[in-house]
């Protein structure tokens, strides 16, 4: 692990070179020809702007796995390769440029890839961010998270943890080993936002391809580009060498703003998604029924809409006192409430603009407070 560290580092030194921002080594001042002007002698003092580090915020990066920690047998693998391989000390020393935005410590929370998380890696993890929110010595927190699921990770947090500090959620697309990685930038840029007093207040924040995104809209919407996330309300901003770039802020409740706390969730009760297609039968719609579910999120074709051999399924289930909600396999627009469906005669919920993987994360933490429809409604035209 310590070889791909070194290739690491030494792309990122080479990088450096290429660009001509790193001091020449001896070899290369022997053959660099004189500078035409004399070169001003260096400051004797550091400019005002260079903060001691002890005056640095401090930002806790929790490290969860997935390809940002991912490694790869050769740097032409950037798709070929095991995610969650390497631990959050290597991650962060293979980076010595934070030191110039944040005093940064890490925690391994967990070592997996994100496609494998569980209701209760959720509740370890916001659990444990709650707590270090709480630390007056903790200025902001970064969460290093597998790509496929760090949207829901997201969400959930942005949902339950009760802070104005920024929390900042970062994955990359290609390992570390890679040529042209993502994820050292991504990291860089994820501490530099949670180490940022104007990232306070704005809920869970996503730093990908130099965008700031917050964890509400932002959806993985490309499995194999660099740039994969993407929302369609648009980024908050950008972060670029260190500096925040702000053009819209969230309108929808979140983190302090919230009427849910993960120090009140015990656990999540069962939510399930079922995907609607043309033919699709009623066989998952009643299994699920079967399995104790709470609520079932039905991933309609466009508007969110209900095949006529299904509706009754879902009466029969809603009967039963099973919540259903409405969202859509489409990725943009939003779900109307009384469009092609009667909702308020069947009293079925519409998940608004979420798509049915944050649908289920809103309507697991609803339940656990309300089982009144209505209320599920207002909870998803706020959050
Ligand atoms: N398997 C993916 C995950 O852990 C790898 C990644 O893209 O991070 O989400």
């Amino acid at each position: 692990m310590r070889f791909k560290l070194n290739t690491l580092i030494g792309a990122s030194a080479l990088a450096l070179l290429v660009s001509g921002c790193a001091a020449p080594t001896a070899q290369s001042t022997a053959s660099a020809p004189a500078p035409a002007v004399a070169v001003a002698a260096a400051p004797a003092v550091a400019p005002a702007s260079v903060q001691p580090a002890a005056t640095l915020p401090h930002v806790v990066v929790l490290a969860t796995g997935g390809t940002i920690a991912g490694a790869g047998a050769s740097a032409a693998n950037s798709a070929t390769y095991a995610a969650a391989k390497v631990p959050v000390d290597k991650l962060l020393a293979g980076l010595p440029e934070l030191g110039s935005v944040a005093r940064v410590s890490g925690e391994q929370v967990f070592q997996i890839a994100s496609e494998s998380f569980t209701n209760d890696n959720l509740l370890t993890l916001a659990r444990r961010v709650s707590e270090l929110a709480k630390q007056p010595g903790v200025d902001g927190i970064v969460v290093t998270h597998g790509t496929d699921t760090l949207e829901e990770t997201g969400f959930f947090l942005n949902l339950v943890v009760h802070t104005n500090k920024p929390i900042v959620m970062v994955g990359s697309m290609r390992p570390g080993t890679a040529l042209s990685a993502d994820g050292a930038l991504n990291l860089f840029d994820a501490v530099s936002v949670a180490a940022s007093k104007d990232a306070m207040s704005k809920g869970v924040l996503v730093t990908m391809n130099d965008e700031i995104q917050t964890a509400r809209d932002v959806s993985k919407l490309v499995n194999i580009k660099t740039e994969a996330f993407k929302s369609q309300w648009g980024p908050l901003g950008m972060v670029v060498e260190g500096k925040n770039y702000w053009f819209r802020a969230p309108v929808k409740r979140h983190t302090a703003w919230s009427e849910f706390n993960i120090d009140n969730i015990s656990t999540l009760p069962p939510v399930e998604i079922v995907y609607s297609y043309g033919n699709v039968p009623p066989t998952a719609i009643q299994a699920l029924g079967q399995s104790g579910v709470k609520a079932i999120v039905h991933a309609g074709t466009g508007n969110g809409s209900v095949p006529n051999r299904i509706v009754p399924e879902l009466q029969k289930l809603r009967a039963q006192g099973v919540q259903i909600i409405r969202s859509s396999r489409v990725p943009a627009g939003f779900v109307l409430r009384n469009a092609e469906q009667p909702d308020d005669k069947y009293d079925w919920v519409v998940a608004h603009d979420l798509n049915p993987q944050k649908a289920r994360l809103l309507a697991a933490v609803a339940l656990a407070t309300t089982n009144d429809s209505r209320e599920l409604q207002r909870i998803f035209w706020d959050y």
